[in-house]
């Protein structure tokens, strides 16, 4: 008999607040694949953090669903599963697919630990009841409105600024926000698009005491960016390149990544997260939490994540407004003190408002045991 009766993907699109620019794209709305599983005798839900086209890194939304239906599910629901944890090695024959995969594993994390009555914080070795949030500010065409929504997240309490740059808006952008807003603690993030000929216009960042540069190039540039590090005063820290524990590791020792942005969904889910936040630990390299524009559950898992100690920057957690008029969770994150609180009920602590989901669901499969 199989761990799992169940799985059901829904795709939902949630209108964003206000545009958000990367130097890879604009998003108007966040088009999310969630799957909600009935499993280890509970219920369970995830989010898959793919965009709905490879231009973030090459996984996306409709190749996603396509795997999870035709393949990922299929092969779980027919496996000798034996909890959450054993997903890895179940889909192990599968290669990479990081993201559809994450979202299967949040899902029966979700269901087994709601069943055990113990929390997505406390399976991830959480230490604190709170963590500090960040906001990440999008490219504006003008400088105006990017002081004017910068100043509006500051004032409600934001604890750190991560500026997204790109060539042509880099250090004039900085130098204006240092100028505006003092000794904020402030970063940037390149979404890989310079290259190795930059170096010497990007080592000019070093004067504004920036916490770190992140991803200024391509995902497979690991010793372009060890030659980077090595020119500049700025920590290099590797967003897009991190896939795993070991490319990680091989980051690390080649000195492209002085801290590492880490992100379940692109390393193929929470554990295999807390695996690396807890390798990074053990040698001394500082870690935070990224955010992929998440639902009120993945934000929820993000909170818990964040709070794990190997967590010493702040990270991209923001409240559930920095993008979302309504969210698909009863209680959407709040930033309370520049904090937002990390759930402590059985799974990810959070309801979903299935009523909301109903409204904006797209597409609907279910696929039985
Ligand atoms: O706060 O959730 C957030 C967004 C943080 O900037 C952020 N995410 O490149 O890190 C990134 C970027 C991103 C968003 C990447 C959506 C991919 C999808």
């Amino acid at each position: 008999m199989s761990a799992i009766d169940a799985v059901e993907l829904r795709r939902i699109r949630l209108p964003l607040v206000a545009p958000f620019r990367t130097s890879f794209g604009t998003q108007h709305e966040r088009d999310v694949l969630l799957v909600r599983v009935e499993a280890f005798g509970s219920e369970g839900w995830g989010e898959c953090v793919a965009m709905s086209q490879p231009i973030y890194n090459e996984e996306y939304v409709d190749g996603a669903q396509d795997l999870l239906s035709n393949v990922l599910v299929p092969a779980a629901i027919a496996s000798d599963l034996a909890g959450a944890a054993d997903l890895t090695r179940v889909l192990a024959p599968f290669h990479g697919n990081r993201m559809a995969k994450a979202a299967l594993e949040m899902a029966l994390l979700d269901a087994e630990l709601r069943a055990q009555g113990r929390s997505f914080a406390d399976a991830l070795g959480a230490s604190v009841d709170r963590v500090p949030s960040g906001v990440s500010v999008g490219i504006f065409d003008s400088i105006g409105d990017l002081l004017e929504a910068l100043n509006n997240y500051l004032g409600s309490g934001y604890r750190r600024v991560k500026l997204k740059i790109e060539p042509g808006r880099d250090l004039d952008v900085v130098s204006t926000v240092r100028a505006t807003f003092g000794d904020v603690p402030l970063q940037v993030d390149a979404n890989a698009a310079y290259t190795i000929d930059d170096t010497a216009h990007l080592a000019k960042l070093d004067e504004f005491g920036l916490l770190l540069i992140e991803q200024p190039f391509a995902e497979d540039r690991l010793l372009d960016h060890a030659r980077l590090a090595e020119r500049m005063d700025t920590p290099v820290c590797l967003d897009e390149s991190i896939t795993s524990l070991a490319r990680c590791m091989d980051a690390i020792d080649l000195g492209a990544t002085q801290i590492v942005n880490l992100k379940a969904g692109r390393v193929g889910g929470y554990l295999a997260a807390l695996e690396i936040a807890e390798a990074c630990a053990a040698r001394d390299i500082p870690v935070w939490c990224g955010g992929m524009v998440e639902t009120g559950l993945g934000r929820a898992a993000n909170a818990a994540l964040a709070a794990h100690p190997a967590m010493r920057l702040i990270g991209d957690v923001s409240a559930s407004s920095r993008f979302f008029t309504r969210d698909i969770v009863t209680e959407p994150a709040v930033l309370e003190d520049g904090h937002i609180s990390v759930p402590d009920g059985p799974g990810l602590g959070v309801e979903v408002d299935i009523d909301v989901i109903d409204e904006i669901t797209t597409e609907r499969r279910l696929v039985h045991a």
